[in-house]
């Protein structure tokens, strides 16, 4: 399908460095960590090059049992589907820190032409990761970045900046701006929450939220019974507690429920990222006033895209290529190969039917 490249980069010691941290995982003050083996790509893009068929795009979400994936990887499908490619799908079960190396490690010796990855981690992935791209796979992120060193693009939901402060708007809606909140998060190594929360903090700094005061951050890993064990932990933990914040959907449709059969409904306001249609129920039953998320569906389907166009040659990943996703229109690769799909949608009582996913 293309020519493999034979050469590996040197990979000195910064590499040396991302082995060590693929041990133990990343947490947010060192997931900005860089260096690795990138191959240099000096091709120039061809705007008009022709997309190739037959390419075999790869997907590996976080994690295969989390409904927010199901949705993602449909879109994916649709968009390989639509190219005349051949979709694959592969993953953990759960979204621990190394768990998709090994999936990666496979999906080189299977010569994937791009890899699709949403990383439980910035860093443990990118060893594995450059292998494959010194082999001539092209490695597109999308939901969840790794390293820059360690992929051509990233595509993101929505800008992580974007994201950041409508939780912290959203919170201040659904408590009234005052009381303690507390954030229920996926996995510690997580990098778009962990880039989430960072600028949830920096809004909370803001003096429009000072009547707002972070009690603590929780991990329920991306797992329905942590999360549900952690919301009842934090409930007891902390009596005043006005709100959760759960930028997860996994995490906001288990404190929901926690919360919706509980002493704490219409005490404990629950806020964060879910899919309309985990959240619906809680919505109507007045537990939940307000949440956020995109349509994760676009998203994979905008990644398969970026993914064929990306080994097709119509782009490299520098700032200010373009390109066409199908039906999802013209897109552009903004700063350090990300692509934005667009702004998240806020869902409430008064749209939330209109959402079926
Ligand atoms: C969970 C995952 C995913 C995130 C959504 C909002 O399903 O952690 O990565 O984007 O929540």
């Amino acid at each position: 399908m293309r020519a493999r490249k034979l050469t590996f980069m040197a990979v000195g010691v910064a590499t040396v460095a991302l082995i060590a941290s693929a041990c133990s995982g990343t947490t947010r003050n060192d997931s900005t960590a860089t260096g690795g083996a990138a191959p240099s790509d000096t091709a120039a893009a061809n705007p008009n090059a022709t997309i190739k068929t037959g390419l075999k795009i790869a997907y590996l979400p976080k994690q295969l049992n989390n409904p927010y994936s199901d949705i993602e990887v449909s879109g994916g499908k649709k968009a390989v589907d639509a190219l005349k490619g051949v979709y694959k799908l592969v993953g953990p079960n759960e979204a621990s820190a190394s768990s998709q190396v090994s999936y990666i490690n496979t999906l080189v010796q299977q010569q994937q032409d791009a890899i699709v990855i949403a990383a439980n981690d910035p860093n443990a992935v990118c060893p594995a990761l450059n292998q494959a791209r010194a082999g001539g796979t092209k490695v597109v992120t999308f939901d969840s970045d790794a390293s820059p060193s360690c992929r051509d693009l990233f595509v993101n939901q929505a800008t992580t900046a974007g994201v950041g402060e409508s939780l912290a708007k959203m919170t201040s809606e659904v408590t009234g701006g005052t009381g303690d909140i507390a954030i229920l998060s996926a996995t510690p190594n997580a990098t778009n929450q962990n880039a989430w929360i960072q600028v949830f903090k920096q809004e909370l700094a803001k003096p429009q939220y000072a009547g707002l005061k972070l009690v603590t951050t929780v991990y329920g890993n991306d797992d329905d019974q942590k999360s549900f064990q952690e919301t009842q932990g934090l409930l007891q933990a902390y009596p005043n507690l006005k709100a959760i914040v759960s930028p997860t959907t996994v995490g906001i449709s288990a404190a929901s429920r926690y919360v919706s059969t509980s002493s704490y409904k219409g005490k404990v306001a629950i806020t964060g990222l879910g899919t309309p249609n985990q959240m619906k129920q809680f919505v109507k039953d007045g537990t939940v006033k307000e949440f956020a998320l995109w349509d994760p569906a676009k998203l994979g389907e905008l990644t398969g895209y970026a993914a064929a166009a990306l080994v097709s040659g119509q782009i490299t990943g520098k700032q200010g290529e373009k390109f066409t996703a199908g039906e999802l229109g013209p897109y552009t690769i903004g700063a350090q190969g990300e692509i934005v799909l667009g702004p998240p949608t806020v869902f409430t009582s008064a749209n939330i039917d209109q959402y079926n996913f």
